[in-house]
């Protein structure tokens, strides 16, 4: 049989699993049916990327830095890498504030349809959730986030995935295996060389049972929803997101092609398996390995780039949920204090925005808990916040989905910008998924 190529396998996967949860939401019992029997393969799915992200970063970057034979390459490629990433985000904050205040989605919104949203997502627990997660967020001192960076213990931050602090100990290790002499330096740099041809091999292993997960991931996203008439009323807000975050994507293929020269269709023919499990598990930690595989093997990105820029991408370059940010906030704002939409208070936003985007984890729904510091950042109203998660709750997974797919699309544009100015952008070698293929057939 003709090889089918790994996305169109996924895109089935999503598509029958979109099918699978309308069948089930019509059937009495169905729901329980996908939570119960279904929804767990996309759970083991995405623990198993989750369990090799953590090693891969580790061994790509470690390898990577002690490659890179010099450390001001190292210094280079950390301000480059910074630099473009702020700039990206600023541009999508703007483009989303932008687009909201033109738009107005929340302007004009019925008493009746916020008194239902009032009433169904108000005390919702995902909602309280999310509000006392980000309150924890806000007791931490002003420079908690650079304190979180370095880890008193590796093996918690390992255990916990804390990749902020396994990125600065791989950095730390790798700046070391320059330092000291190369015969000493070589059996650490051997074994993390062939611990990530490991890890990316798991990658691909990993990734043949993408397609049925994605089914499984699909039907309980598609089950989940039980309040249509609701998703309705907030159609207005959730284009205005889509539509920011589909200009985003356009912004990064001009990107690829002005800077790196490359075809855009190209791009994203070779990125389409990372944005598609980027959509289906709404994670950028989870999809992390996958978008490591496409932009080294698939792009031609050198692993002392890619191992550093995409980790720290995941982690803190999130332009999709800034763009995001910016148009909740101020969607919230003309539905519940339209009095706060001043000019100085849209500033402020892009501030917070930023730092939001750069403080959310890697995670589904991070980009909600921060929008909460983003909102307390121009004085909105504490009594108020409740409502205004539940207005955006009941649409926040498929836009979860949507933003994660720019989050991890910008981080490997960057990586290509960054590896095309240091001149480490090459003909893509695919050796691992093709091959793998081959010996698994
Ligand atoms: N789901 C987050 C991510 O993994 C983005 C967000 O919540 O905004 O990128």
């Amino acid at each position: 049989m003709k090889k089918i190529a790994l996305h169109w396998k996924i895109i089935i996967g999503m598509i029958l699993g979109v099918i699978l949860g309308f069948i089930m939401n019509s059937i009495s019992g169905g729901k329980d049916f996908v939570t119960d029997w279904i929804a767990p393969f996309g759970t083991i799915f995405i623990n198993l990327l989750k369990l090799i992200a953590v090693p891969l970063i580790l061994a790509s970057l470690i390898k990577g830095v002690s490659d890179l034979k010099d450390i001001s390459k190292i210094k280079s490629m950390g301000l480059r890498t910074i630099a473009i990433y702020l700039c990206t985000t600023v541009v999508a904050i703007v483009i989303g504030l932008s687009i909201v205040n033109v738009v107005k989605p929340g302007a004009g919104m019925s008493a009746d349809t916020l008194e239902k949203i009032k009433l169904k997502y108000e005390n919702d627990a995902g909602v309280t959730d999310k509000l006392t997660k980000a309150s924890a967020q806000q007791d931490a001192g002003p420079l908690q986030a650079l304190v979180d960076i370095f880890p008193s213990n590796i093996f918690t931050a390992l255990g916990e995935a804390k990749m902020l602090q396994v990125i600065f100990f791989a950095l730390f290790v790798g700046i070391c295996l320059l330092l000291i002499p190369e015969k000493k330096a070589k059996p650490l740099v051997r074994f993390f060389d062939s611990l990530n041809e490991v890890v990316m091999k798991m990658v691909d292993l990993i990734m043949l049972f993408a397609p049925y997960a994605v089914l499984a991931l699909m039907a309980n996203v598609i089950v989940a929803f039980d309040d249509t008439e609701i998703l309705l009323k907030l159609l207005n807000y959730a284009l205005c997101v889509i539509v920011g975050l589909v200009i985003m994507i356009v912004f990064y293929l001009i990107l690829v092609k002005l800077y790196t020269k490359k075809s855009p269709i190209w791009f994203l023919n070779k990125m389409s398996p990372a944005q598609l499990l980027a959509f289906s598990t709404s994670s950028s930690a989870a999809t992390l390995p996958v978008t490591m595989e496409r932009v080294e093997e698939h792009i031609g990105v050198d692993k002392e780039v890619s191992g550093f820029v995409l980790p720290v991408g995941a982690t803190v370059n999130m332009d999709g949920t800034s763009l995001y940010q910016g148009i909740a906030a101020v969607f919230i704002m003309q539905v519940v204090w339209p009095e706060g939409l001043t000019i100085t208070n849209q500033l402020v936003i892009i501030a917070t925005a930023i730092l939001a985007s750069v403080g959310s984890a890697a995670v589904p729904s991070a980009g909600m808990v921060m929008l909460v510091i983003v909102l307390e950042s121009v004085g909105f109203p504490a009594e108020l916040l409740p409502i205004g998660l539940a207005l955006i709750f009941a649409v926040d997974r498929p836009l979860d989905m949507c933003r994660t797919v720019v989050n991890v699309t910008g981080d490997a544009t960057v990586s290509m910008m960054v590896a095309k100015s240091l001149g480490k952008l090459h003909k893509p070698k695919p050796k691992n998924w093709d091959d793998h293929y081959e010996h698994v057939k």
